[in-house]
């Protein structure tokens, strides 16, 4: 059997990739979890209900902030592939926790690499880093593997001292070590406070009338989104080559905010312009203007190839999120009634 160990798995990347290393026979999965007063794995815990795969699923309590914790865990589950997908995730609020985001998503990286490290003059494992196209920040589209870097937040500053610390561990101690940087990838699993998820949560509740309005802000903003379910695939497709390498994940499509809004509303018979409302609070202090990947070395290499459309992602997001729409509804209804 392979034993993997995620960080980062009660998120939307980790939950994915759970559930596709435990479709195959041959895996373990290990999740990193962190102690929180009330528990928040919804996006897990159909795992522990399947007994097809139950039996190969464990979490065990550690922080990237705690680097003795995490040597602990290394010893303990002694691990064949590491996928590091922890983060404080979100670009918005980094501006607002700079060092708490700097300390988890940057010095996070490189405790883990220090423990996976260790744990390689013993038991060689390979490692994989969740990496970020906002790490491309203001450089002109398309973004390539060879684009220079320019971040824009603390988040994609911190991202890139872990990018490179991941590149240097490879290089200084012929550590298997890979940086995936993945453009925007979202799922109805995607956390509710980024983009997409807001705007087809906001809009399914307004058709259903749960909501009368959706605040939002800067809407000419432009990214390259795919599927979060397709991405996890390259994850793992990177730690099954014979050489360790960076890859860029995206769909090569690139698409404006407003653009989301118009085909989500469009999809209930809304029009997004009667509802949308500008707030000034949704803005960033320095802004991406365009996102848009180039991942043929992924598909030359890997042979990935993205399944879910742009269109088809926006409608798996709607019919989910009216699915849930209805359901509270339902219940206001019941509980009123
Ligand atoms: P997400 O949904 O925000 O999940 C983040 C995960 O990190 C959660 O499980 C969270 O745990 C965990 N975490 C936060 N702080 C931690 C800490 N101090 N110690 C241990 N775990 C901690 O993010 P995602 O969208 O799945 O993204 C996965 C990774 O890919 C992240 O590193 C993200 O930065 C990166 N990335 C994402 C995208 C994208 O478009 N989704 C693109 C490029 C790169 P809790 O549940 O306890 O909060
Ligand atoms: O914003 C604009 C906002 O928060 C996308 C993370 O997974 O992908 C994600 O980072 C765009 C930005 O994602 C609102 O200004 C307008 O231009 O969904 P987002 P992000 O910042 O691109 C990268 C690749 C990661 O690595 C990150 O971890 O949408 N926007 N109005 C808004 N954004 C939000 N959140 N809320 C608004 O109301």
């Amino acid at each position: 059997m392979k034993s993997a160990l995620i960080t980062g798995i009660t998120g939307q990347d980790g939950s994915y990739l759970a559930e596709y290393l435990l479709s195959k026979p041959d895996y373990v999965v290990h999740g990193l979890v962190r102690r929180s007063s009330s528990l928040n794995r919804q996006r897990i815990d159909h795992i522990f209900k399947d007994p097809n795969v139950r039996d190969r699923f464990h979490l065990h309590y550690a922080d990237l902030a705690d680097a003795s914790s995490l040597s602990s865990l290394m010893e303990v589950v002694r691990p064949d592939e590491v996928y590091n997908l922890g983060a404080q995730s979100h670009v918005r609020v980094s501006f607002d926790q700079p060092l708490y985001t700097a300390d988890v998503v940057g010095l996070g990286t490189l405790r883990l690499l220090e423990a996976v490290r260790h744990l390689h003059r013993t038991h060689p494992v390979k490692f994989y880093q969740a990496s970020s196209s906002e790490m491309y920040g203001s450089a002109a589209p398309p973004q390539t593997l060879e684009t220079p870097f320019h971040p824009r937040s603390p988040y994609a500053c911190a991202k890139l001292y872990g990018h490179w610390q991941t590149v240097n561990y490879r290089e200084a101690y012929d550590l298997f070590a890979c940086s995936g940087i993945l453009f925007n990838h979202e799922s109805p699993r995607r956390g509710e406070s980024f983009v997409t998820r807001k705007i087809t949560l906001g809009a399914t509740r307004i058709k259903e009338g749960l909501q009368k309005k959706l605040v939002m802000g800067n809407l000419e903003a432009k990214r390259d989104w795919g599927f979060a379910g397709d991405y996890v695939r390259a994850m793992w497709l990177m730690l099954q080559q014979e050489k360790p390498d960076d890859y860029v994940v995206a769909t090569g499509e690139t698409h404006s905010v407003r653009e989301f809004l118009e085909i989500t509303f469009s999809l209930l018979d809304l029009d997004y312009r009667d509802f949308v409302e500008f707030d000034p609070r949704f803005m960033r202090p320095s802004e991406v203007d365009v996102l848009l990947g180039d991942a043929s070395h992924a598909e030359k290499t890997l042979g990935w190839k993205p399944e879910v459309s742009f269109q088809g992602l926006v409608k798996m997001m709607v019919e989910h999120d009216l699915e849930l729409a209805r359901r509270e509804k339902f219940a206001a209804g019941y509980a009123t009634a």
